[in-house]
């Protein structure tokens, strides 16, 4: 298996933009907060950052990303997109559809949960955080953040995740045996310069229907919890702006930004 580094990556890639610039750390805060100073200080569209671990791994809404070193992926993608900060919703999509293709081709079967978690039977196998410097209405730069457990046995899991281990997955664990981590990275760069160029050919309604399609919630009874409310209802698809739609037992149809969302 070969040794995850920047060069290792660089010369893996089939890409034209992304991964020009590859930075890789053994040890970060974040890779997002990296990635976000890099494009602060200009960093271009498609910069790339990775880490072995990270000491302050972040999810949404100040939650943490749990990090052990030397089987996971942590990476971090600079873009410099021309989209209103409130389309922000599809930069998570298209990682959440890369991710998808890069676990297809390892042979796992992945389904995305609203809004930004990668499932494998029910457990989550990757998440995916997106913070944007905006101008205005537009966005500036955003950074896309994957958090992938690659090459975690159940016992690393246990031992490295406490608590939420039974909630978590790797795709070592779906597999039954240990993946290229090089291969791996690389070919998820790669879906994510295809999935964001077809973006530019075809349109964010393109992105939707394709997300939509892999979203294993749709047609199933959820709650969400949004702003610290609870909405019951069914799954029923994400709209333009990629925002839920939850059918009420009313009928009246609510359409949800950001939030949590749980099987009932
Ligand atoms: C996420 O947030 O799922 C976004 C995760 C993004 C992580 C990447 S790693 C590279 C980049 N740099 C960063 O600092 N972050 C990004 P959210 O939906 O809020 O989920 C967070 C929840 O997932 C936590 O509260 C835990 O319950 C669970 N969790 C934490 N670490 C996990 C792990 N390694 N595997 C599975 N679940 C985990």
């Amino acid at each position: 298996m070969a040794v995850l580094t920047a060069q290792n990556i660089s010369s893996n890639l089939k890409t034209k933009v992304f991964g020009k610039k590859v930075y890789f750390f053994e040890e970060v805060g974040s890779t997002n907060e990296v990635a976000f100073e890099l494009a602060r200080n200009g960093a271009v569209h498609g910069t790339i950052v990775l880490a072995e671990t990270q000491t302050k791994g972040r999810g949404r809404m100040g939650r943490r990303w749990v990090s052990p070193s030397g089987a996971n992926i942590y990476l971090s993608l600079v873009l410099r997109p021309n989209i209103e900060a409130k389309a922000a919703p599809l930069i998570t999509f298209i990682a959440s559809i890369a991710l998808t293709d890069a676990a297809k081709t390892v042979g796992v079967e992945a389904g995305i949960k609203w809004p930004n978690d990668l499932l494998v039977n029910g457990k989550k196998l990757a998440g995916v955080l997106t913070e944007l410097e905006s101008d205005g209405d537009k966005v500036k730069y955003a950074v896309m953040g994957i958090g992938v457990n690659l090459n975690l046995t159940r016992e690393m899991l246990d031992r490295e995740l406490g608590d939420i281990a039974a909630d978590a997955t790797s795709v070592r664990e779906a597999l039954g045996r240990e993946v290229d981590r090089v291969d791996f990275t690389a070919n998820l760069i790669n879906e994510l310069e295809r999935r964001y160029e077809e973006y530019l050919v075809l349109g964010f309604k393109h992105v939707i229907k394709e997300w939509n399609e892999r979203c294993s919630m749709m047609g199933k009874k959820v709650e969400v919890i949004a702003e610290g409310k609870s909405l019951i209802g069914t799954a029923q698809s994400v709209d333009s702006m990629g925002r839920l739609l939850i059918r009420r037992k009313d009928g009246v149809v609510e359409r949800v930004i950001a939030g949590d969302i749980v099987l009932v």
